[in-house]
């Protein structure tokens, strides 16, 4: 008798024990879930921004709470969008300038060109006057202009952190521009040479 209260005893210790651990852990998730979640997860750990080559100081690699912490001018807008079937559409995207990312992160004077690449391998290159160009347009208003930016968030919501959150986006070249394509998302690694 003796015997099965001090296992019962033993089993009620235990099962307090769990309840007041699991009470704390959501206690804490409620305070502090995205730095908690970006310390730990090594998968988000590893969707970085890279800039690199030989047009730039040095490699850069930024995580997007980091690129939001840099001070750079937010850009929101709502980007006129053709694409190869030609249909005509409005993205609203938020994110910041490419040109004045790649500034902070030093860019060299000798720099020509800029490769945009995704996660998938989908790349497109431009040239750092395309990249720096803040007039691109929307062919069915000529009041409007636009800049090349990396956004990190589409139509309200934001990017999977945990899946390249940063895509490429700009207005058209001239008007028939199929800019859609070159709009490359879970962008992994700008290389500037
Ligand atoms: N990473 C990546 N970005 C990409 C592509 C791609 O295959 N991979 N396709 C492009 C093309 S051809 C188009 S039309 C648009 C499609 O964008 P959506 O998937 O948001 O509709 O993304 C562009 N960006
Ligand atoms: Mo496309």
């Amino acid at each position: 008798m003796l015997q099965i209260n001090k296992q019962l005893t033993a089993t009620l210790a235990a099962l307090i024990l769990i309840m007041v651990l699991v009470a704390a852990g959501c206690g804490s998730q409620d305070n502090n879930d995205q730095v908690l979640v970006t310390k730990s997860d090594p998968v988000a750990e590893e969707n970085v921004l890279t800039i690199e080559g030989s047009g730039v100081v040095g490699t850069t690699r930024l995580t997007l709470q980091q690129i939001q912490g840099m001070q750079l001018d937010i850009i929101q807008d709502d980007y006129f969008a053709l694409n190869n079937w030609g249909t005509k559409q409005y993205f609203s995207f938020k994110g910041m300038s490419l040109w004045q990312l790649l500034s902070k992160a030093g860019v060299k004077d000798t720099a020509q060109q800029v490769v945009i690449t995704s996660e998938d391998g989908y790349s497109i290159t431009y040239t750092i006057a395309d990249v720096k160009r803040e007039d691109y347009i929307d062919e069915t208003n000529p009041e409007k202009k636009y800049k090349m930016i990396i956004a990190w968030e589409e139509n309200g919501q934001a990017y999977d952190p945990t899946q390249y959150p940063f895509r490429l986006v700009m207005g058209q070249k001239e008007p028939g521009d199929v800019n859609k394509q070159n709009w490359v998302a879970k962008v992994k690694t700008i290389k500037v040479d």
